[in-house]
């Protein structure tokens, strides 16, 4: 699959460019050695980018290698700062990362995440994906109290030409999830994707309700659910990493989404997220379409945020 436009280059890339016109002025001074206002300069720079805490490891590291004398040139600080990040985002995502258990029955992905990340967008753009690789998709809405939640899922299922399950308003979700199962059984489908509510009256009920969904849909199809994603928006920085504990604590979280990185400059947080959370990252939302979504490639991703 193709993207329509390479991962957000114009908004997401440009860190190597404002290092140099913050720090780099006089290349050689840093080249000399560790220099306090270049290195505070970078880390002006990397904290712009919602690097986070993250930034102070990356410093760390510079510093030393500065020291050793092991980054000689300017171009050796770039690439040192590519690899770095590069092995910080861990392993490559896609969909051949993901748990689609034993094949006996349908695999079962939820998706969990604070309202507005995306959820229900990552919903179709997952359905699209599996789609165009072969696999039959249910979606199910489990947010009972928002009936536009549904709808909206509703809406992406016609245009994918999907079944959608959803449930009576303020019924039960976790009643949601096991009908859905029933559902794709009884139409002989392979992949079911849960999308979740992701705010209720209280924290403590939004806790209870995915760990029921998740009783339930575990009890109904063994090994369910296969994969618990956790959406998060770019642009939100450190708060995603807040937000995350949440539903870290909930349910066993497999993996990450990340969405809406063609609408910051701050790509440093998926770094942060990354780090910061230990949770591999799958896929990339970067744009509102559904074919706007994308594997997750930590060299690749490195290589842009950076730039040249
Ligand atoms: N620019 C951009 N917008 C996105 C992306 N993903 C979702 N959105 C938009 O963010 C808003 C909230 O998305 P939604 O899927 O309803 O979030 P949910 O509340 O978590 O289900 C919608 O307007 C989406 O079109 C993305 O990757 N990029
Ligand atoms: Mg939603």
């Amino acid at each position: 699959m193709g993207l329509a436009v390479p991962l957000g280059v114009a908004v997401i890339g440009g860190l190597w460019r404002r290092i140099r016109e913050v720090a780099l002025a006089d290349v050689a001074v840093l080249l000399r050695g560790v220099d306090a206002s270049v290195v505070e300069g970078i880390e002006r720079v990397l904290l712009e980018a919602d690097f986070g805490p993250v930034a102070y490891t990356l410093l760390e590291d510079l510093e030393q290698r500065l020291r050793r004398g092991e980054l000689r040139t300017e171009e050796d600080v770039r690439r040192w700062l590519v690899n770095r990040v590069a092995s910080m985002l861990g392993e490559p995502g896609g969909l051949e990362r993901l748990n689609f258990g034993d094949g006996a029955g349908p695999a079962v992905f939820l998706l969990v995440g604070v309202n507005g990340v995306g959820k229900t967008t990552v919903a179709a753009k997952l359905a699209h994906l599996l789609l165009q690789r072969g696999r039959s998709v249910l979606l199910a809405a489990t947010d009972t109290y928002r009936a536009a939640a549904a709808e909206q899922l509703a809406i992406w299922a016609r245009r994918l030409s999907v079944p959608c399950v959803t449930g009576q308003a303020g019924g039960d979700p976790a009643a949601v999830a096991f009908n859905a199962i029933d559902a794709a059984v009884a139409q002989g489908i392979d992949t079911i994707v849960v999308d979740t509510a992701g705010r209720l009256h209280t924290r403590s009920d939004l806790v209870e309700e995915l760990k029921k969904v998740r009783r339930v849909v575990g009890r109904k199809r063994a090994g369910a659910p296969h994969e618990t994603l956790l959406v998060v928006d770019a642009t939100t920085g450190q708060n995603s990493v807040v937000q995350a504990a949440t539903f870290t604590e909930a349910v066993s979280v497999t993996g990450m989404i990340v969405t809406k990185l063609d609408g910051t400059a701050k790509g440093g947080s998926v770094v942060a997220v990354r780090n910061q959370l230990g949770l591999p990252i799958r896929f990339l939302g970067v744009g509102e379409r559904v074919q706007d979504l994308e594997p997750f490639a930590p060299e690749r991703f490195a290589e842009q945020l950076v730039g040249a």
